[in-house]
């Protein structure tokens, strides 16, 4: 099936596709789809930057039914949840975070990308067992009740990974890890200390990409052995999420271990109302590279692990892309607008074709559809065909977004899901509730 599908996808074109979503879309309730919900980027912030996080066991849905044991963070007072906490901060702030370990082994927290970090006090250290066997990258906190305090000082302005130190290798890829975002202090608007950096802070957007393969978490869970020649991922997530839970809102309550939404809501680039462009942030905790590709328009990179793309001088080294490559362990940060660039009005400049056939116009074989009936962002609904429910709210646009890797945008090999999101424009004057 898995070999099949992935051949279809090669000779699909961009409509036909979006016609896929529909096929395979299980929408309990459209009027909840249709609704504007609330997504984008959520921070955890803390008056004095000092934040507690448990490192626990819980349990992932998976859109396919699957229930997935992971270990992730709970933040204080908050339940398990993946990925952990998004921690905001400001740039050259003093940060602690305590963390509790209620694991049956030692765990550890590592923020790549900060310098000089402190565990209760001291220098984080790498830790080797009796053998000499290096067993963790920085300081632990002991199994079963064990906590250790990290201090530093919040680095550059950008997006940074949190994660296991300690067995990474099965650590990470059992979920501890989680998103820090250092920004520029007293420019909450802007990704890093460059003007050109400025976004829209109501469009800001977490993509934390991640993998799972489901026989390592049940060999946790039961506390069997695992052979690591044998990984291979079967879920690819966002946030988390897998397709279609991506696109549901933040809190969705059918998904309570699994927070962060991952769909990108914005309206048209207007030099007048919507001037600036939504940020982006990237971030890898997986094991391969994900090549992320946007539909409908490219993104501007403008930052890699928390290092604007700029030269020595401080010139512009940002450039507009297709694919937005992530390496493991890496994070990317982009800007993206989208350009109602031809303007088709129905009156004033209809599109010069014909309609494409039914099919194509994103009415799948299933009963609902995305598409208005109507091709003009904004425009009056039109008639559906018998049987079909809309779940296009105000005649606003979507473009899936999602791993060209196509064995990444599955959920355990079945198509159109896993790393896959969508991106949402509305109408120019918004969407009415
Ligand atoms: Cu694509």
């Amino acid at each position: 099936m898995l070999r099949g599908d992935r051949g279809r996808w090669r000779r699909l074109s961009a409509v036909p596709l979006v016609a896929a979503i529909v096929a395979v879309l299980v929408v309990p309730d459209p009027h909840e789809v249709a609704a504007s919900p609330p997504a984008g980027l959520e921070c955890l912030s803390s008056g004095d930057n000092a934040f507690d996080l448990t490192a626990t066991g819980g349990y992932a849905a998976m859109p396919d039914g699957n229930t997935i044991y992971m270990w992730s963070y709970a933040a204080r007072g908050g339940a398990f949840q993946l990925p952990g906490p998004t921690l905001c901060v400001d740039s050259g702030v003093k940060v602690t975070v305590v963390l509790h370990n209620t694991l049956p082994e030692p765990t550890s927290i590592t923020f790549p990308g900060q310098v000089q970090v402190l565990a209760g006090g001291q220098p984080a250290q790498p830790e080797a067992d009796d053998a000499g066997n290096l067993t963790s990258l920085t300081t632990t906190a002991a199994a079963g009740t064990g906590a250790v305090t990290y201090t530093f000082t919040a680095g550059p302005p950008g997006t940074y990974l949190y994660q296991s130190g300690t067995d990474p290798q099965k650590q990470v890829q059992m979920g501890l890890y989680g998103a820090l975002v250092v920004r520029p202090a007293g420019h909450p608007d802007r990704e890093n200390d460059r003007a050109d950096s400025a976004f829209d802070p109501g469009h800001e957007y977490l993509y934390l990409l991640g993998e799972i393969d489901p026989d390592l978490h049940l060999a946790v869970e039961r506390k069997r052995a695992y052979d690591f020649t044998r990984y291979r991922a079967r879920y690819f997530t966002i946030n988390g999420r897998s397709m279609p839970d991506t696109i549901a809102p933040n809190h969705a309550d059918w998904l309570p271990a699994q927070p962060y939404g991952a769909l990108i809501h914005i309206r048209p680039y207007d030099p007048v109302g919507n001037a600036k462009p939504a940020l982006i942030r990237y971030l890898n905790a997986g094991s391969v590279a994900y090549p992320f590709h946007p539909h409908g328009s490219d993104e501007q990179l403008i930052a890699r692990d928390g290092r604007p793309a700029q030269g020595p001088g401080g010139q512009d080294l940002s450039f507009s892309n297709f694919l937005i490559d992530v390496a493991p362990g890496q994070t990317v940060d982009t800007l993206m607008i989208w350009k109602d660039a031809e303007h088709w009005d129905a009156d004033a400049n209809p599109i010069p074709v014909p309609l494409p056939s039914l099919q194509d116009q994103i009415v799948g074989p299933g009963p609902e559809t995305w598409f208005a009936e109507n091709p003009y962002l904004g425009g009056a609904p039109g008639e559906l065909p018998p049987g079909v429910v809309q779940n296009n709210e105000c005649g606003e646009y979507y473009h899936v977004a999602h791993s060209h890797a196509l064995e990444q945008a599955t959920n355990y090999g079945a198509s159109f899901g896993g790393m896959m999101t969508l991106i949402r424009i509305d109408p120019p004057a918004g969407c009415p509730a």
